[in-house]
This record gives structure tokens, C-alpha cells and sequence, in this order.
């Protein structure tokens, strides 16, 4: 099946997983002889998105510019992971539609915010609880969750290597999109 030019959408919480399986995901690929690269929010935000923050102005845009070079690189051939919390379902309806709606996949990482809350591996949550971050998602911003993905993982009681397990059985199904 032809997994190449397809964009794998990871959406859920900050601390779900999206990037560790994401990074596992582009590691089994390459082992497959499969060209992938990632495309990571935080790692983004670092370089081509600098200017932006975290209004629902600065994410709808953040979203359109990662959809925008997801689109270059899956026409290209290659197979694009996209890790990004993308909270609202406009923006990701919006991304789909630039990519192309049979090359999108939306993936929903489903991790509760209560697991990770208690993982916290960054300590934002605890900052955002004592405000020194301010429109959190999960805390003091809104989280959409998909209402209809096209694959739902729930990060939460699943290993890493099972969660990409997962999804290198949808990539690779005959008749995926
Ligand atoms: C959400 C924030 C915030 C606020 C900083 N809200 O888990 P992380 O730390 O490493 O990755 C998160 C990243 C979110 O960037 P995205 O591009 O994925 O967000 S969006 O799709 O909503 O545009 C998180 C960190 O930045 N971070 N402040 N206020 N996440």
C-alpha cells in the first residue's frame, strides 16, 4: 500500500505522547525503508514560528503554517508526523483541507488530562496551576477533542512501541483514506 505523501496528524494534550511516538514512529518507518520526517510543535515554535504565541490567533496560525510545510514535504513523498496539540477541531478541519482530505489522518491521542497532569515531565501544568503560564491547554484554554478522528490511541495505559504498533497497521492498511 502506498503510505507515502500521507500526513499522520497527531492531536491531543500537551505531555500525551504526540512527540515520543511520533520520533518512535519516523525510527520503525526508516527501519521499513520508509522516508518520514516529523513535524513538532514545541521544536517549530523554537525556529519557524518564533513570532508566535499561544492566543487561539497565534495557534490557528501555527496550525496553518505546519499544514502549509506538511504539505510541501508529503508532496514530496514523504510520510509526515505531525505532533502538535492543535486544540481547536476549525483549525485542524482547516489543515485538512490545505493537505489534501484523503492524505490527512487525524489521530487522536487520547491520554486524560489527569495522567498528564500527574506525569508533568516539563512542570508546565504545575506553572500553569500556579499561573505563571497563562491559556494552558487543558487548564485555562479550551481542548476541542476530535469529534470523528480516524484513529484514536490511547496513550494513557499503552506502551510507546504498542502505540506505533498501532499506527503502523493503519498507515499500512490497503484501503487507509
Ligand atoms: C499549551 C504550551 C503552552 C500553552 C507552552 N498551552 O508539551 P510541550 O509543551 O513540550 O509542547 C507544548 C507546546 C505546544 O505547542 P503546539 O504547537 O503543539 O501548540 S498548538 O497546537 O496549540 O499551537 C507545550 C508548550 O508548547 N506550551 N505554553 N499555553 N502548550
Amino acid at each position: 500500500p502506498d503510505a507515502q505523501g500521507r500526513v499522520l496528524w497527531l492531536t491531543g494534550l500537551s505531555g500525551a505522547g504526540k512527540t515520543s511516538v511520533a520520533n518512535a514512529l519516523t525510527r520503525t518507518l526508516a527501519e521499513r525503508r520508509i522516508s518520514s520526517t516529523v513535524l513538532d510543535g514545541d521544536l517549530i515554535r523554537a525556529r519557524l514560528n518564533r513570532d508566535l504565541g499561544f492566543s487561539a490567533a497565534d495557534r490557528t496560525e501555527n496550525i496553518r503554517r505546519i499544514a502549509e510545510v506538511a504539505r510541501l514535504m508529503a508532496n514530496a513523498g514523504l510520510v509526515v508526523v505531525v505532533a502538535t496539540i492543535s486544540p481547536f477541531a476549525r483549525d485542524r478541519q482547516l489543515a485538512k483541507a490545505l493537505i489534501h482530505p484523503c492524505r490527512f489522518h487525524e489521530i487522536y491521542i487520547n491520554t486524560p488530562l489527569s495522567v498528564c497532569e500527574q506525569r508533568d515531565v516539563k512542570g508546565l501544568y504545575a506553572r500553569a496551576r500556579g499561573g505563571e503560564i497563562a491559556h494552558f491547554t487543558g487548564i485555562d484554554s479550551p481542548y476541542e477533542p476530535p469529534a470523528a478522528p480516524d484513529l484514536t490511541v490511547d496513550c494513557g495505559d499503552l506502551p510507546i512501541m504498542q502505540a506505533v504498533q498501532v499506527l503502523i497497521d493503519f498507515l499500512l492498511l490497503p484501503d487507509v483514506g
